[in-house]
């Protein structure tokens, strides 16, 4: 099996970028072994913080953003990086070439329940005419992305990416350390009969989702003809892996338990990552408005409807909307 650095010569990465790609592999390796010493460490549970998100923190989200945040900044790579769990952008390297946004422990509900969760990352060009305090640098939208990936922390740890080349994935080898590439060019399937949605936000959802999950859990008494059965993670990462690996319609649509918030998902570190890897594997990511790479981000930690997976039947959520 192939090594990370010639595979991604292969697709004719920059060297700079490989070394980008590679700083940050080399802290999920670390996360990696700490997820998986679970409770022998004193890693488990919560602090008394909040983030900006107002969402209580767990211990391994800190450290997992110090991980990311330290190994990056000094890697002279970087310009500045915007984290979940940081309340704005945080400055590097003024010569950096690359921006990173990351989300560095997705999932965090499952975190003291040994469940899977994982770390999001998204790569722009840094902006040669801003300074590395500026946040504006992150307003690039999806389509500007030069690489996107995330890690899943779980039975094995795997690791999906697009340079733009495709959509690849890799397995940690813990006998040397690495990740080798065990499938080039993912495809989604454009068909399919599973689908991924947190189904206890139910009420709160607009009419055309109501609609086109009830269309679905009528199955074949009902007008798709077909049975459809429903997964749910509760971690971007799993689910979005699955959608991956054998194709699901995955959404966290809009709902109004909170006028304030009718989203959840982050467009720079959830939803942009996720569509790049998900287009690139030919699937389709959207919102019930567009493109969700078309969007022109206003703020680093806005979040954004998300309805992506195999390409039929994302058309026939949308087809609701209409
Ligand atoms: P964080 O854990 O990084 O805050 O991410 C949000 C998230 O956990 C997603 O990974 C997941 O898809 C969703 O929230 C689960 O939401 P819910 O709590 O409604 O099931």
């Amino acid at each position: 099996m192939q090594r990370l650095a010639p595979a991604l010569r292969e697709d004719n990465v920059p060297l700079d970028l490989i070394s980008l790609i590679e700083t940050i592999l080399a802290a999920t390796k670390e996360i990696s072994f700490r997820v998986s010493q679970g409770h022998l460490s004193d890693s488990m549970g919560s602090t008394l913080d909040e983030n900006i998100q107002g969402e209580v923190q767990k211990k391994l989200d800190v450290v997992a953003n110090e991980l990311f945040k330290d190994i990056l900044l000094e890697s002279g790579f970087v310009k500045a990086v915007s984290s979940e769990e940081e309340d704005t952008s945080v400055a590097g390297d003024e010569d950096g070439k690359y921006i990173v946004s990351f989300d560095p422990l997705d999932g965090s509900s499952n975190i003291d329940i040994n469940s899977l969760i994982g770390t999001i990352f998204s790569i722009h060009q840094a902006p040669t005419d801003m300074a590395a305090s500026n946040p504006d640098m992150f307003k690039q939208s999806g389509n500007h992305q030069v690489c996107a990936g995330y890690v899943l922390y779980g039975p094995s740890t795997t690791l999906v990416m697009t340079t733009g080349s495709g959509t690849h994935f890799y397995v940690l080898d813990r006998t040397h350390g690495g990740y080798l590439l065990v499938e080039r060019n993912l495809q989604v399937p454009e068909e399919t009969q599973e689908f991924a949605i947190n189904m206890s936000n139910q009420r709160f959802w607009q009419p055309p989702m109501q609609n086109y999950i009830s269309d679905l859990l009528a199955g074949d008494t009902g007008p798709r003809g077909k049975n459809f059965n429903m997964r749910w993670i509760a971690a971007m990462v799993g689910d979005i892996h699955r959608v991956l690996t054998r194709g699901g319609i995955f959404t966290y649509p809009a709902d109004n338990r909170n006028p304030e918030k009718p989203y959840k998902l982050r467009l720079m570190y959830e939803a942009n990552p996720m569509s790049f890897l998900i287009e690139q594997a030919g699937g389709l990511a959207m919102t019930s408005q567009g493109r969700i790479m078309d969007i022109e981000p206003t703020d680093i930690h806005q979040r954004v409807e998300v309805i992506m997976g195999s390409k039929n039947e994302v058309e026939a959520c949308l087809g609701y909307y209409k």
